[in-house]
């Protein structure tokens, strides 16, 4: 094959957000858009890397992915990358590419020096929905603010991108080696199973012969949803094949392009099947729920845990993981390095790193803080409130390990139970807020409000939480009975590794019992602008962890939209989803 320059103008509107950039598939579709995007990636990375390196490409499986693996693979071959790895069928988990950049050694010694993952995560998928990239670099973990800063500014100003002329249409449905020439030698397509370096990563760190025997208790019963993402191929590799559950116990575990029409974002709203069959749905389901559920978003990085009529936040998922790691899960048998949450997620992760000593750090929204950290050996165990849980054996939020963390724990809890009374879910919780107090948590999502509306209804937020006896002035007209404001700010996060900062990460306001509401932007969304408001409040009294959360939380939630104005900015007297 040949290289060929081709000419080109800027796109407006090309800027990675919190993970990668996310538009409508019809947006991607526009002839040469993808296309600046991959390049002006491409530019923002060393050309001596990028030269004779591998790549890899892949996927969530999306509307579209296929045709943006042949674009991307011309655009590689015409830069000088030598190999490009695609998993089959342009299938690869967000977490399997994370542990195919770290792990995978390929036939001639080469590593991968970075990804491109074709995904929009939870967002819907099919002809008229999201598509989405982003890039991954050489420690698996998203790209850092000053590469994705550099990517956005490539793409304002881009006039022309490489590709190739006689290079073929890759068949990426079988497993094998393709050897094209091209200027500067031989250029490889190799396509490989989605799932062997993952589960070989998984048996390491998991002891499976103890969660099989959980899985082989009579007393346990088991259910797995990936709404229809690319979970499903994990699922039925380790649940099934490996730890012997049974296949019936897999809901939706085959990728479709569209996730079947539905949205692939495992909450008690969009994971509908799910948490009917767990029994926390509105209409009772015909048979006893199972003992542990589970789901997975569209790329496998988000996990839901769910008990038999129990729903477990995924704040308090984190903080019960990082008490019970160790003794439960081998690979953390030495101890934990320190834990890390996002500045939402609540403050369950804070009061287990007390009580144990652990090195704690809070950083902003989205998975790429929590890498530098790890690569400095700072902490082991990891999560946000938006169903992300993982830890350091990769650089991403990892659905499939959650899971697999939750049956440790479990069949931990389990080992010398003999005839007695299995330990649940439930169990478990409440043993840990009994232990450490509770923290009620809620989340309410503004989804595609206008976009200048929800940027006055922030700057007003700037404004107010200068002022903290206003906002004290307003608490009390609006509830008395809840306690001051003693600490607002915006917050901003200073890298303790690399010292990069970041500012405007979300407004924060915290009381003097440690509650807390949050309100930021999301940087996910392809149309509008989507408001998160984030509500929390700690109780430590242990006959009072028992309340509904949406109940203890009404009174945070009155001051959160009086604070705010929202239905004054927005229109919106109702959030679209509450998590
Ligand atoms: C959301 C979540 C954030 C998560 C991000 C990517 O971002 O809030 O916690 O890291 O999605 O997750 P935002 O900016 O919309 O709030 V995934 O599974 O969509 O890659
Ligand atoms: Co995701």
């Amino acid at each position: 094959f040949k290289v060929v320059t081709q000419n080109t103008k800027p796109f407006d509107g090309q800027k990675p957000g919190t993970s990668g950039l996310r538009k409508k598939v019809t947006v991607f579709q526009q002839e040469h858009y993808l296309h600046n995007f991959v390049q002006a990636t491409f530019n923002a990375l060393p050309s001596d890397k990028v030269k004779g390196s591998t790549i890899v490409v892949s996927g969530d499986g999306r509307y579209w992915s296929k045709d943006a693996v042949q674009i991307i693979i011309k655009i590689a071959a015409a830069n000088g990358v030598k190999k490009v790895w695609v998993g089959q069928d342009g299938l690869l988990s967000t977490p399997a590419v994370s542990c195919i950049i770290r792990d995978r050694v390929g036939p001639d010694g080469e590593k991968a020096y970075g990804a491109f993952i074709l995904t929009a995560s939870h967002n819907p998928g099919g002809p008229h929905e999201d598509f989405g990239i982003k890039y991954n670099a050489e420690n698996g973990g998203p790209a850092l603010e000053g590469l994705t800063d550099k990517i956005y500014s490539n793409t304002k100003t881009i006039s022309a991108y490489l590709t190739t002329e006689g290079l073929p249409d890759v068949d990426i449905s079988s497993i094998g080696t393709t050897t094209f020439e091209g200027p500067d030698g031989a250029f490889e397509v190799d396509v490989f199973s989605a799932t062997e370096d993952y589960v070989k990563l998984m048996k390491t760190i998991f002891d499976f012969e103890a969660i099989k025997e959980l899985l082989a208790n009579p007393k346990f019963s088991f259910c797995y949803d990936a709404l229809h993402g690319v979970a499903g191929v994990y699922a039925k590799q380790i649940f099934v094949e490996e730890l012997g559950a049974k296949e019936s116990s897999l809901l939706n575990c085959t990728p479709l392009e569209d996730f079947g029409g539905g949205h692939p974002d495992p909450n008690l709203t969009y994971a509908k099947e799910l948490v009917h069959t767990m029994g926390l749905g509105k209409v009772p389901p015909a048979n006893e729920p199972p003992e542990f559920g589970a789901a997975a978003d569209g790329d496998a990085d988000r996990n839901m845990i769910l008990g038999k009529r129990f729903f477990v936040t995924p704040s308090d998922s984190v903080a019960i993981i990082a008490a019970n790691a160790v003794g439960s899960i081998p690979y953390f048998s030495t101890g934990l390095k320190g834990v890390a949450r996002s500045m939402p997620t609540s403050a369950a992760l804070d009061v287990v790193a007390k009580k144990l000593e652990l090195k704690f750090f809070e950083v902003p929204t989205g998975w790429k803080f929590f890498g530098n950290l790890m690569d400095a050996g700072l902490c082991s165990v990891c999560g946000e409130e938006s169903f992300g849980t993982g830890s350091d054996h990769i650089r991403e939020k990892d659905g499939i390990w959650a899971v697999l963390a939750w049956l440790s724990i479990l069949a931990y809890r389990n080992k010398d139970v003999g005839d007695g009374k299995l330990v649940t879910v439930e169990d478990i919780v409440t043993q840990h807020w009994g232990i450490y107090g509770r923290h009620y948590y809620t989340r309410y999502d503004y989804e595609n409000v206008d976009a200048d509306a929800a940027k006055k209804l922030m700057a007003y937020l700037v404004e107010l939480q200068s002022t903290l006896p206003e906002v004290n002035k307003l608490i009390k007209e609006t509830r008395p009975d809840v306690e001051e404001v003693v600490e607002a700010d915006e917050f901003e996060y200073k890298d303790p590794v690399d010292h990069s900062v970041s500012s405007h990460q979300g407004i924060c306001f915290l009381f003097k019992d440690g509650s807390r509401l949050v309100f930021r932007l999301s940087g996910t969304g392809s149309v509008g602008a989507t408001i998160r408001l984030y509500i929390e409040q700690y109780e430590a009294d242990s006959s009072k962890t028992g309340k509904a959360s949406q109940d203890a939380l009404a009174p945070l939630v009155a001051i959160a939209l009086k604070l705010s104005k929202m239905e004054e900015f927005t229109g919106r007297s109702e959030p679209t989803v509450i998590t």
